[in-house]
Formats: C-alpha cells, structure tokens, sequence
C-alpha cells in the first residue's frame, strides 16, 4: 500500500503577511480573532463573499420543545442580500442563489464542538475548494473557500463531509441548497419567483421531546438509517399553498439513505425538465420518477386547471429495494410497523426508526391550490442543448474501470477497500484532462454485492468535480423482477454527480476530468455506507 501523497492535515498555519492581505480585505481582521486554516488569495477578486457558521442551536420545529440541531447560518459580506436565503423554524442551512461565471469566497466558521467541513455537492470546484474530510476543522477554526461557479444553472447543495462523522452531522442538520442560474436557463421562460420551489426531502425520527433520534447500531449502519416522519424543507407538515398556474418544482433528496419513487396520488404523469446537473435537452414524461439520495430532479407542473382547494400529494409508492433476505423483506414492507414483524425486533429491540420502509408507499408533499391566478409559463418542448459524451473519446474506451460495491464482513467496500486518508492506489490515479469511462458493479458479476444474510443493498454512487453521464445499465437475471420494480422511473439522460445502482446492477459512465488537479471523492451516498467506509479518493494528476 504505497502512499503516493502525504498531506499535512492538521499543519500549522502561518500569519506572516496576513496584515496586510487583512487591510485590503477588511472581513479578514474578524476572522482573525478565530484560528484560519487557509488565507485569502490577494490575486482572487471575489464577486459575493458570504460567511457560513456552523452552530448548534434549538430551533422551534414542533408545538413544545425546540429541537437542538446543527445549523448553517449565512451572511452576505459582499454582494446583493438574496444571495443567503436564510430558512426559519428549519435545521436546513441557508438557500444559497449564484449565477454562473461568479466569483465566491465563503467563510466558513465552525462554531460545534466537533470538527467538520463542508462539501459543495456536484460543483466543479478545485481539490482543495471542495470539501474533502482532510481539510476539516475544529471549532473556533475558519475555512476560506474561493472559487468560480463553473456549473451550469441547476440545483445543486452543500452538506457536511466529515471523517466517519458525515451521516450524523448532515442528519443533526449541516445541509442546504445551492442553486445555479445562468443566462440560456433564465431565457427560457420557466415558472420563476414564487413558482421556482425548492423542495428538499427527508425523513427524520423525533423522540417525545422533539429530539432528533439517530441510533447507530449494525443493522442500521448496513442499511442505512430510516426516518419514520417525512420532512421538507426541514418542516414536518409542510403543505406548498398553490396558485392556478405552472410551477417549477426543485425536488432534493437529502435523505441519509431512503429511496423515494415518487409518483402524484391522482395519476397526473409528472414532467421532468431537470436532473442532478441541469436542464434536460428536452422534458421526459414518467408515471413516476426514482429519487436516491443526494440525487435531484426538477419538474414543471401545470395547477392551471385544478379547482380552488383540490388537494393533491406527490407520494412515493412500493417498490423492491433490494434483493436477497434482507432487502427482499425491505421491499414487501415486512420489516417495517404497520403490524409485520419490526426492524425493532430484527435489531435485538434497538431500533426506532423502521416503521417505514424503503420501498413501502407513503405521501412526500402535499400541495393545496389557494388561490386563482394567471401564468403563462409554458413547458418548453427544448430546454438546453446537451453535448454527448462519446464512448470513443474516452483514454480508456477499452478498459473501464470498474469499481466493485459490496457489503462483506460487516463493512461496506470499494473495490474491496475502505476509505483512508491518503491512500491512493495505481488504479485511483487519473490523468487530468481525460474523459474515463467507469462502471459500477453491484454484484452484476459475482457474489460480491451480496453481504451476510445475503443482503444486497441498492447504492446512490457519486463521485466528486465535474459532472458525468450515464451510458447504459446492465442487471442480471436473478435481479430483473426487482429491478422491474424502479427501472421505468430512473432518469439517466443529462448531466448527473449520483447515480443510483441496484442489487445485480451494473451501471456505465462516461466522467470527464477536467480542469484541476488533485484528491476528488466518490463514494455511496447512503451515508451511512460513507461512514462505513464505503468512499475512497481518486487522484487527479
Ligand atoms: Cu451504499
């Protein structure tokens, strides 16, 4: 296991010329009083400069009690107020609102008493702007990303992305959104406004102090964890008052594991128009769409004809989360409440967070329509032009690198291998500049994604930089019913950074590597697969 870097993680900062620097950039002499982990750069001319502090703090969500969390707090420095769209009465982080081609500086001050670092999630930043687990820091500690947004317009988000730490501090709170709009997006005439909704789902377990419970046993660690209470936008009862006209809906899923299959409860077929990295070419039409975690999906949605208090709710319904005895078990619901045997009981009576299934059917958003109004925001029949990504063009078009998923021996592996630091191996180093095809094997051939008791696991892969496109997918014969089950909802045209790969899948990319240098993650996004160690780094050279 040879170590090709050696990073200092914890070295020693230096203040020599920071007076100076702090005299041209007056929020510099605040974040002074705290310990910086990195200095400005004088030759970095930041359009908006925000400061993030991560706190711990009681919000009020419920009747009763406020509920302790972890929460992102924004603060615009330097440029117009709407960039931080603070959210009350959530444990949300700020909606952060960008255009393409700004320059950013963020401080980030952490304030917990735990270390952590933030990610920004699907951004085309350099190594060391994005939030990689070696550059966290303590409290009391400041971290000063400067980049350019580079992305197109879409929804992006950032959330925490500490060592072993992730899944709990993105479920005490450390997430929000990051949107992106660029000129060709705002020309399109799409539902802007009070019809641009962002809609960031999650599931959450309170006990009965309004307390976030987040237990961490085996099962739950192999599963990953599962809220008995959908949230959005950090509420519980969250209901979107509509007007009779269309509206943009930015669908996230920030959940630490649930798969959603989302589907409106009066059959209205749903319009995509966006995914993980952008508008779509042109919009798909689906009966119902998958949505794993960390993936995002935008619809365009038309109330114009519904009646004034027409209730509809956009729900997820069943569908096999996985195959073999556990997840086969997941998927007919047998492991949740509703009166079949529990996860309580399954765990040895630790758990309390199985009453809903992955896969079983529950509502996600309610809308109601309040009010008569007018819009004339029609649905595009183009929306943006995508350049495909050839097979051809790829350095290694005939020999992709696969990266086997399993779940063995209690852990959840790469390759066969779990996350370190500073452990990058021949076949994680990639030329910088290239376009690599990768496929992701989740025991498509072979046994390997089949952990003990037989459990294969569906796993959202993301990979860190810039974003990639879905080739195609294989499954095999023993998973096809399953797979059946999700196959019509996923949507794998356009640019995505997660891609959700099922038990006997195997799932190809295309990803471009462009730009910069340096250590860039992927990863599982069930979260608690990450902090299993289900992550390594690739090095970009
Ligand atoms: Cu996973």
């Amino acid at each position: 296991m040879k170590k090709l870097i050696n990073y200092q993680r914890r070295r020693l900062l230096k203040f020599a010329g920071l007076s100076i620097t702090a005299a041209a950039h007056p929020p510099l002499l605040q974040a002074m009083n705290s310990r910086l982990k990195n200095t400005a750069s004088a030759d970095f001319h930041p359009d908006l400069e925000i400061e993030l502090k991560l706190e711990a703090v009681r919000v009020p969500i419920f009747k009763g009690p406020d509920t302790r969390v972890w929460k992102v707090y924004g603060n615009v420095i330097k440029g117009p107020k709407q960039v931080v769209d603070n959210i009350n009465g959530s444990y949300l982080g700020p909606t952060l609102r960008f255009q393409k081609g700004q320059k950013v500086r963020i401080y980030l001050k952490n304030n917990l008493p735990a270390e952590s670092i933030l990610h920004w999630h699907g951004l085309h930043v350099p190594s060391k702007m994005d939030g990689n687990p070696m550059y966290a820091i303590n409290h009391g500690e400041t971290y000063i990303y400067e980049f350019e947004i580079l992305n197109r317009a879409g929804t992006y988000w950032y959330h925490a992305h500490t060592h072993g730490l992730t899944a709990r501090q993105v479920y005490s709170g450390l997430a929000g959104l990051l949107i992106v709009h660029d000129k060709e997006e705002q020309a399109l005439g799409l539902p802007k406004g009070q019809q641009d909704v962002p809609l960031v789902i999650q599931d959450r377990s309170f006990d009965g102090q309004n307390q976030l419970s987040y237990a961490n046993n085996m099962m739950q660690r192999m599963q990953g964890f599962l809220g008995d209470q959908i949230m959005i936008n950090g509420q519980p009862d969250f209901v979107l008052q509509a007007a009779t006209r269309p509206y943009r809906l930015r669908l996230l899923n920030g959940s630490n594991s649930r798969i959603y299959k989302l589907a409106w409860d009066d059959g209205t077929p749903l319009n995509v128009i966006g995914v993980d990295g952008g508008l779509l070419e042109k919009p798909e039409k689906r009966e119902f769409v998958m949505l794993a975690p960390a993936e995002r999906l935008e619809l365009w949605v038309d109330f114009s004809d519904k009646p004034l208090g027409t209730e509809l709710t956009l729900r997820s319904i069943e569908f096999t989360a996985g195959s073999g005895m556990m997840g086969g078990m997941g998927g007919m619901g047998m492991m949740g409440g509703r009166g079949r045997m529990g996860m309580g009981r399954m765990g040895g009576g630790m758990m309390s967070h199985s009453s809903l299934p992955n896969g079983s059917d529950f509502p996600v958003v309610k809308v109601r329509i309040a009010r008569k109004e007018r819009g004339e925001e029609g649905l595009p029949e183009k929306l943006t032009k995508i350049t495909a990504l050839r097979m051809k063009d790829a350095v290694n078009r005939n020999n992709p690198k696969t990266i086997r998923l399993s779940m063995q021996h209690m852990s959840a592996l790469l390759n066969g291998r779990s996350y370190k630091m500073n452990d990058i191996h021949a076949d994680e180093i990639i030329p910088v500049n290239t376009l690599q095809v990768l496929e992701f094997d989740n025991g498509f051939q072979g046994m390997h994604g089949m952990g003990m008791m037989g459990m294969a696991m569906p796993h959202p892969m993301h990979l860190h930089g810039e974003q990639f496109q879905i080739i195609k997918r294989e499954v095999n014969s023993r998973s096809k019913k399953a797979f059946s089950t999700v196959a019509a909802g996923l949507i794998d045209n356009g640019w995505k950074d997660t891609v959700l790969v099922m038990p006997g899948e195997k799932v190809t990319i295309l990803k471009p590597f462009n730009d910069f240098k340096g250590i860039f993650m992927y990863h599982c996004h069930n979260l608690e697969h990450e902090d299993m160690g289900m992550m390594r780094d690739f090095l970009i050279r």
